[in-house]
């Protein structure tokens, strides 16, 4: 299903009037106090976040699945899905591939559907947390950590077949996820394990095309819950030192101990320029994989702040050259309103960090008046900020509002139509 453009214009113009109204407001509010709006819309406009190819059908808990209908029963309808997405939000240019969930049959027609649509490939991801069909070696006690070298062998020749398909597609990272670790305590010689998964990524690294960069993941438990051989951003970090230059820390949020802050995590990986991207979704517990902001959306402006802090040093971090991805998993949602949703969660922080006035705030710390520096970012994050958003989406010819129109074009249901109610999307 394509949505034609004419219907998004005719969105547009009914929701015009409204949109100009309160967008007119807030530029009045945000000029008095020495900002420029246009300047926030430019960089909304410009900002692009990845849709995961594994999140676009019903994501099932190890209790069940339950089916959803009009899922993508193909890579091309995944793809199709995202184009949808992007089209109706104009920010979602990107598209995060799992391997061997989506290989593509025909890489020149994947690539050719995705330029049509004005999708990227974003990082493709490994997957050594499962066995596949015709598999030789089992990965149930492990993949890149395992103490037989032929498994070793076996998951870093997967990870070099993932860069290769990602190379084809124009991708230009390979996020890595291990599942390894241990469920009891004698199971597994920690040190080893780490020392085993060291020279199994330097076996990938050394393949990896030159203008490519490996971004590890960390997770503390699950599926081990003794131990996992890469728990926390510190191993990550340290194992992404060692390999070099071309290896950074991917940011998971839900793959934090609860409330661990995590933006001073980000803070850190920025000074060591080692924060290669995020993996956006919000959790209560663990790694619940909820809509992003949904549960704390005031953690996620936090991280924000850290992103965009650069008053000090505005070289630090070049937004292009990070990876912007959302991880998520739908029990009980339409997926493709969850995107949509978890887009503009990311937007409103990116925005709302914006807008804080940085040189108060950097006085009010130097002086150490907690109050006054308090009060500068809660005014921040107290701002409405959705009607920058909606301008930006009209500078990219997209829908003022995007969730509303999804719901009166029945995109659902036209899905369910196409694709019966009883599809399944390979995924979680
Ligand atoms: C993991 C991890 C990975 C994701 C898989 C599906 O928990 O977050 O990034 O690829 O789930
Ligand atoms: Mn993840
Ligand atoms: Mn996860």
């Amino acid at each position: 299903m394509k949505i034609n453009k004419n219907l998004i214009e005719e969105h547009n113009r009914k929701k015009s009037e409204e949109h100009h109204d309160t967008l007119s407001q807030l530029e009045d509010q945000l000029s008095k106090i020495g900002f420029r709006p246009d300047d926030v819309v430019q960089k909304l406009s410009d900002f692009q976040v990845a849709i995961p190819s594994w999140a676009l059908g019903a994501g099932g808990t190890r209790f069940g699945r339950f089916k959803m209908g009009g899922e993508p029963r193909t890579l091309e309808e995944k793809i199709e899905d995202v184009g949808l997405i992007h089209t109706l939000n104009g920010s979602s240019g990107a598209v995060s591939l799992h391997i061997p969930w989506d290989i593509p049959a025909d890489t020149d027609a994947t690539q050719q559907q995705a330029l049509e649509l004005g999708l990227k490939f974003d990082a493709v991801n490994s997957n050594t947390f499962q066995d596949q069909q015709g598999q030789e070696y089992s990965y149930k006690f492990g993949s890149l950590s395992h103490t037989d070298p032929r498994v070793r062998d076996q998951a870093v020749a997967h990870n070099i077949d993932v860069i290769k398909i990602g190379d084809a597609l124009g991708s230009k990272a390979l996020t890595v996820w291990l599942a390894d670790g241990s469920n009891f305590p004698g199971q597994q010689n920690l040190r080893k394990a780490l020392d085993r998964t060291w020279q199994s990524l330097e076996d990938i690294y050394s393949a990896m095309p030159s203008d490519w960069t490996m971004l590890i993941e960390y997770k503390p438990f699950e599926p081990n819950f003794y131990s996992m051989v890469i728990p926390d951003w510190g191993t990550s970090f340290l194992l992404a030192t060692k390999l070099g230059d071309r290896v950074k820390t991917l940011v998971d949020l839900g793959h934090h101990l609860p409330n661990t802050n995590i933006e001073q995590i980000v803070a850190t990986l920025i000074m060591e320029n080692k924060l290669g991207g995020f993996h956006f979704n919000d959790s209560k517990y663990a790694d619940d994989d909820l809509t992003t902001g949904s549960i704390k959306p005031y953690q996620l402006f936090l991280i924000f702040c850290e992103l965009t802090d650069q008053v000090d040093n505005p070289d630090d971090l070049k937004f292009s050259e990070l990876a912007w991805m959302i991880d998520a998993s739908h029990n009980v949602k339409d997926p493709l309103e969850d995107l949509l949703q978890s887009v503009e969660a990311i937007q409103i922080a990116y925005a709302r960090s914006l807008i804080i006035d940085r040189n108060e705030l950097e006085s009010a710390r130097r002086n150490n008046d907690v109050s006054r520096a308090q009060d500068i970012l809660q005014m921040a994050f107290r701002t409405d900020v959705r009607p920058l958003l909606r301008e930006s989406r009209l500078k990219n010819g997209a829908a003022i509002q995007p969730e509303k129109l999804f719901r009166e074009l029945n995109v659902r249901e036209n899905l369910i139509r196409v694709r019966g109610s009883e599809s399944t999307a390979t995924g979680l």
